[in-house]
């Protein structure tokens, strides 16, 4: 096993957040140059760019199927093409955020198998550690290969292990302890930033919105040395009959965690499925947003995916919302491409 090495990070994303924090947020859209709803492998096109005049400034993909050495990843996005446009998206100025879904080593259960106990056999000491190596290793070989024109390293965020403190995934709160999840968390980042030499990539924390305190929301934190945003993905408290106070409250813990450490905060995921509420975009997540402590300290805010076939979480053109997401768009601490790359 890699040794715990701190690595010292010099990271444009990292430079790049921290000099516009209290200046604006990023707006991130998952999958966003790949496919939206009625189009799909179009370059140049994007729902958020058809909708609000421009791109994204920060651009969400998924790596689940990766590990498998499947052409395309869970959701049907082609690796190279995945590939291709996270390096668009950072020529253009943006920043690329990769998620995973994995499949479990050797016994290859989706992500969303829970009966399966599979994090303590591959946590350093387990069964299948060695194939989960294997797994960290397309992973590392797929992060290599995001370089620009120039032949450097393009530098990103990895958010592994998200939404741990639900029990839809199998390392999810039910499925493993504590301590097995912190080893597997600290293993994954340590290996691929460490034995793989990945220094241009940023690790973020999210658990999904099952806390109320520092305390709980630290539950499955890992350690310093291994994260460098602290975040949440929360959809239900911006859900019908959810609370936009307690969304909030969630954020200001995250915020307050991450000041203490010196450390970026965000809101890695959030969506409402089919944007079924014409003005969810400007009454919830703008009501959330517009929080002055939140509007002032997190770096990022991310919608998730535009899949026409299975679900969308921003409007296309003529949606009915559209409008509404245009104009939480057009609020200048809201940052789309741009913006963001007048002020970084
Ligand atoms: C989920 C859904 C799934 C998808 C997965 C990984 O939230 O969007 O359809 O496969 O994310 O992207």
């Amino acid at each position: 096993m890699a040794q715990n090495t701190t690595v010292t990070k010099k990271n444009s994303i990292l430079e790049d957040l921290s000099s516009i924090k209290g200046k604006g947020m990023l707006f991130g859209h998952q999958d966003d140059l790949a496919y939206g709803v009625g189009w799909g492998y179009v370059r140049g096109e994007s729902d958020v760019k058809r909708v609000s005049g421009d791109y994204p400034a920060l651009f969400g993909w998924e790596l689940g199927g990766l590990e498998l050495d499947h052409s395309h990843n869970l959701d049907s996005v082609p690796f190279d093409t995945m590939q291709s446009l996270a390096i668009m998206g950072h020529e253009m100025g943006g920043v690329n955020t990769f998620s995973w879904h994995p499949y479990a080593p050797v016994t290859h259960e989706s992500s969303w198998d829970t009966d399966a106990i599979i994090v303590k056999h591959i946590i350093p000491g387990g069964k299948n550690h060695e194939a989960f190596k294997q797994h960290l290793n397309k992973v590392a070989a797929f992060f290599y290969k995001l370089k620009d024109a120039e032949g450097r390293q393009i530098p990103f965020i990895f958010r592994p292990w998200h939404e741990m403190d639900g029990s839809w995934f199998w390392w999810g709160s039910k499925q493993s302890t504590r301590e097995e999840f912190k080893k597997l968390f600290a293993f994954t980042v340590n290996y691929l930033r460490v034995e793989k030499g990945l220094e241009q990539m940023l690790i973020a924390y999210s658990p999904d919105r099952n806390f109320d305190s520092v305390e709980t929301y630290l539950q499955w934190y890992p350690g310093d040395q291994y994260i460098d945003i602290l975040g949440v993905d929360n959809y239900a408290d911006l859900k019908k009959g959810g609370s936009t106070k307690a969304a909030i409250r969630k954020l200001h813990i995250v915020i307050e965690t991450a000041n203490k450490k010196g450390k970026l905060s965000a809101f890695t995921e959030t969506g409402l499925e089919f944007v079924s509420e014409e003005d969810w975009y400007t009454q919830k997540l703008g009501k959330v947003l517009s929080d002055p402590i939140i509007a002032k300290e997190i770096s990022y805010v991310m919608v998730w995916r535009n899949d026409g076939k299975v679900h969308y979480f921003f409007p296309y053109p003529g949606h009915k919302a559209a409008k509404d997401a245009k104009k939480l768009l057009s609020d200048p601490n809201i940052l789309l491409l741009e913006g963001y790359n007048r002020i970084k």
